[in-house]
């Protein structure tokens, strides 16, 4: 055992000011943030289709967290939360096209305060221009994936290369600037757009998993049967709305909107990079061209065009993580700063025959969440205590020696850096999706998960109705249990469970019985 590693973090805020010169063992934090970065796609986390070294490398030297998940699942809501430790009702920010109120609490800006050094480089999403960070550099809304323009207090530049690996040059670079001018603890959040829609591979990951066929999930054909009718009503199915251009980078009619969408980013190409761009799909193209597969081998197909592409894209994150921790080695640095890798949401990768995410079903609920501290946390250290993304901020403020001075919805990780998990845990997490009508069409719903179960509330007044699942006989989430006599006491709890935390987190009434 470690000896209590926090004694210095205890004191709080108070204590701070007047021990700051002294607190200088405060860690750095290195936050590396990935867009849709499915659980299923990192082997340390049980991947059946690829292989993150680089994220694997936190897992063995780390702490790999088991259950973690994000509370609101879809982009500006996902990292709004991170930023405020609040839910999305209470930090303003529900769904995507809303505007960020910089001016409320968030840990960078109280890092700043305290003293550290801060930047924020990448994808940022939440439309007001980014406050508490020395440095920004953002990518306009999603951003893109060739020679990306970013935004800065400067004004809009464009900048020649590909996204994750120009948003990794550029955080490296601020590092460097870290060394060189003085000796503040840091913090770097470092965003990528990958593996964001619509998938476009980096140069380097062109070839990856040329001649690879992807194990089929078991829910591919899925048919929507045990569950209430917003599953069915989905517009997110490979089968029917995962298009030709734009998503699978073949000529083969298409949606108009989407196909200029793609015309776009292939404009963006520099000539060398549209080289081995058409160079790396040609062949394969025309094979799919002169005898297009149809019904389930089309799906199929599709199925497997996305892998590859979704997984070049996650491989070229995990790449920039490696050279991050190159970094930190080379600066012998490694044992005084927490690197932390995540993503804003899960994502379906075939599952329910979906790609995108927004559901409280797991693979979209779901968030990766890994963490490395040499000097704190030992090696391959695991926990299955439930975490979400509103932890993130109160974990963040403690290892700074800091605290809220609004109170926030989530609590800080420390304690389970150690391995176990604390007597007076949460034993359950509250979700809220918000989004509709919107693209992919998924009904706004909320709900409560707890290790076992998991209650959802579809409440819109033209689709309002229960699914409760036994997440231990049904993984997959196949067969509501709603008013299933077995279990009544267990979707009495849950019940009550959901209306305790909407009323301890100060969340909007529903509608729906
Ligand atoms: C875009 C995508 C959607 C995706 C949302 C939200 N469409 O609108 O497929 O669900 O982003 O993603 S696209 O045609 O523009 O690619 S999020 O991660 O930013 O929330
Ligand atoms: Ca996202």
């Amino acid at each position: 055992m470690l000896p209590s590693p926090f004694p210095a973090l205890a004191l709080g805020a108070a204590l701070f000011a007047a021990t700051a010169a002294a607190q200088d063992d405060r860690p750095n934090i290195v936050f590396v943030f990935s867009d849709d970065h499915a659980v299923q796609a990192i082997s340390a986390l049980g991947s059946r289709v690829n292989v993150t070294p680089n994220i694997d490398r936190l897992a063995r030297e780390g702490i790999t967290f088991r259950q973690s998940f994000c509370c609101n699942s879809i982009c500006g809501p996902s990292r709004a939360a991170i930023l405020t430790g609040l839910h999305s009702h209470a930090n303003g920010f529900r769904q995507n096209g809303d505007r960020f109120d910089g001016d409320q609490q968030t840990f960078p800006k109280m890092l700043q305060a305290a003293g550290y050094a801060t930047a924020m480089i990448g994808k940022w999403h939440l439309s007001s221009d980014p406050q508490g960070f020395d440095h920004w550099e953002v990518l306009p809304g999603q951003g893109q994936y060739y020679n990306p323009d970013l935004l800065s207090a400067k004004g809009r530049r464009r900048v020649e290369g590909y996204c994750t690996d120009v948003v990794t040059d550029l955080a490296i670079d601020w590092l460097d600037e870290r060394v060189a001018e003085g000796d503040q603890p840091f913090l770097l959040m470092c965003q990528h757009k990958a593996p964001h829609r619509p998938w476009l591979p980096g140069p380097g990951e062109l070839e990856l998993y040329e001649n690879v066929e992807f194990p089929i999930p078991e829910t591919l054909f899925d048919d929507y049967e045990g569950r209430g009718p917003a599953a069915a009503d989905h517009a997110m199915g490979i089968d029917a709305h995962m298009t030709f251009a734009y998503d699978l980078q073949i000529p083969h009619g298409d949606d108009e909107r989407l196909r200029r969408a793609y015309d776009g980013a292939l404009k963006r190409m520099t000539p060398a990079q549209r080289a081995r761009w058409d160079a790396a799909f040609e062949a394969e193209n025309q094979a799919f061209l002169d005898d297009p597969p149809v019904g389930a081998e089309l799906v199929k197909w599709k199925y497997q065009r996305y892998m590859r592409n979704y997984l070049r894209c996650v491989a070229g994150v995990d790449k920039s993580l490696g050279r991050i921790l190159r970094w930190l080695e080379d600066q012998g640095l490694e044992d005084d700063t927490l690197v932390v890798y995540s993503s804003d949401q899960g994502f379906y990768l075939g599952e329910h025959g979906w790609f995108d995410k927004r559901w409280m079903y797991e693979e979209s609920m779901r968030m990766p969440l890994l963490a490395r501290w040499p000097a704190r946390i030992e090696p391959g250290t695991n926990t299955d205590a439930l975490v979400q993304n509103i932890d993130y901020a109160p974990t963040f403020l403690e290892l700074a020696g800091l605290a809220p001075k609004e109170p926030m919805h989530g609590r800080s990780l420390v304690p389970l850096f150690a391995g176990g998990i604390p007597s007076d845990w949460r034993h359950s997490l509250y979700y809220h999706y918000y989004e509709s009508p919107s693209e992919h069409q998924v009904a706004a719903h909320r709900g409560v998960r707890t290790d076992r179960y998991k209650l959802i509330h579809f409440f819109e007044p033209n689709r309002s109705y229960w699914e409760l699942y036994d997440l231990e006989r049904d993984p997959q989430e196949v067969q509501s249990r709603y008013d299933d006599p077995e279990l009544a006491e267990v979707q009495k709890q849950l019940k009550a469970e959901l209306q305790r935390l909407a009323e301890r987190f100060g969340a909007p009434e529903v509608g729906g019985g």
